[in-house]
């Protein structure tokens, strides 16, 4: 878990060098070697190493706009992951998705920069696995946002009435862009929504991966036992903005502080200490984190852009009529 949360923070500490490069003085969204959007996890990783620590290849995930540390955990390629990022050929979606549509049917991964999007289609795959009678399970992961969201709780229904193998994780930095989350919800424990819908709802308080990896460890153990959902929603904080160029005036001096004293990562490698792991292994477990992103960010810089003519190769439009000037492209 700890491998798995300090090469996930190197990595978007990483791709934040990389995306600034070329984007400023005034802030130019579509140049340098990451163009588009950017969204990180920095304080999350608590939540993406505690529970995908429980699962296997064959196992599901789903995840929102804010996906590398779930990716990370569940073993998605690196270097494929990071070629899609730069926008490159040889991309898990062949440069096309960029990091919000990070695809690996290898170990089963999925996210979508749409709000909730990947909620129906984990509790899909569940429902599949259940058909087979495997004991796979399916993993969704959501912000504290989409909560209220009805592709959301319409999944908390079809999944509890089905007992699905199912765990739904609501990662709760407080925040939606801008808005605060007691702005939006009077639930302030979003794991009561569990409560409408007749399946355990379990809250961790802490940026504690030691008890995200306890509670996980239920969930997914009742699921892959054939017992049904669990709803599963973990304190976590977002140590940058909402995406990368955010200027985070809304946002007051105290939560940009809580978030950054709170760090699980720092506190897990306390408890490694606690029990006795060696600083030397510690170090070490860092080093070839870091060694590892290295690779992947150099390798992928190294790959070649996609050719123009493929632009509408695997998407679903065609071509734009010849002539044509139209951005939306001409017969659908
Ligand atoms: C259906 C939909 N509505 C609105 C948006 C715009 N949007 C992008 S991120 C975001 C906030 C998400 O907040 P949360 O779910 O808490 O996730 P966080 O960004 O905090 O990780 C919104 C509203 C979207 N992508 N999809
Ligand atoms: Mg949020």
């Amino acid at each position: 878990m700890y491998e798995n949360m300090v090469t996930a923070r190197h990595y978007e500490e990483r791709l934040q060098e990389e995306y600034l490069e070329g984007k400023q003085p005034a802030f130019d969204i579509s140049a340098g070697p990451i163009p588009g959007e950017l969204h990180l996890a920095a304080g999350h990783e608590a939540s993406g190493a505690g529970v995908c620590i429980h699962l296997r290849d064959d196992d599901t995930v789903t995840a929102p706009h804010r996906p590398h540390h779930v990716a990370i955990a569940k073993g998605v390629d690196l270097k494929r992951m990071t070629a899609e990022i730069f926008g490159r050929e040889t991309g898990l979606c062949r440069g096309k998705g960029g990091h919000m549509h990070l695809f690996d049917p290898e170990v089963n991964f999925a996210c979508s920069g749409i709000i909730a999007q990947g909620v129906p289609p984990a509790v899909g795959a569940a429902m599949a696995a259940k058909k087979r009678n495997t004991d796979a399970v399916a993993v969704a992961f959501l912000g504290e946002g989409a909560i209220d969201q009805g592709g959301f709780l319409e999944s908390l229904n079809l999944a509890s009435v089905h007992d699905l193998p199912v765990v739904f994780v609501v990662e709760d930095n407080d925040w939606a862009i801008s808005m605060p989350k007691d702005r939006v919800t009077d639930v302030e424990n979003g794991a009561q929504r569990a409560d409408g819908f007749d399946l355990p709802g379990v809250r961790v308080d802490s940026d504690d991966a030691l008890a995200v990896y306890d509670s996980a460890r239920e969930a997914v153990g009742r699921a892959r036992d054939g017992n049904g959902p669990t709803l599963l929603e973990v304190q976590v904080h977002r140590r940058m903005g909402h995406f990368m160029g955010d200027a985070e005036g809304y946002r007051p001096d105290e939560d940009v502080d809580r978030a950054t004293h709170r760090d699980s990562i720092t506190r897990l490698e306390a408890d490694l200490a606690k029990y006795g792991v060696a600083d030397e292994d510690v170090a070490e477990l860092r080093s070839r984190a870091e060694e590892r992103v290295e690779e992947a960010i150099e390798w992928a810089k190294d790959q070649p852009e996609p050719e123009p003519e493929t632009a509408y190769e695997d998407v679903f439009t065609n071509p734009p009529a010849q002539g044509d000037a139209g951005v939306r492209g001409g017969e659908q």
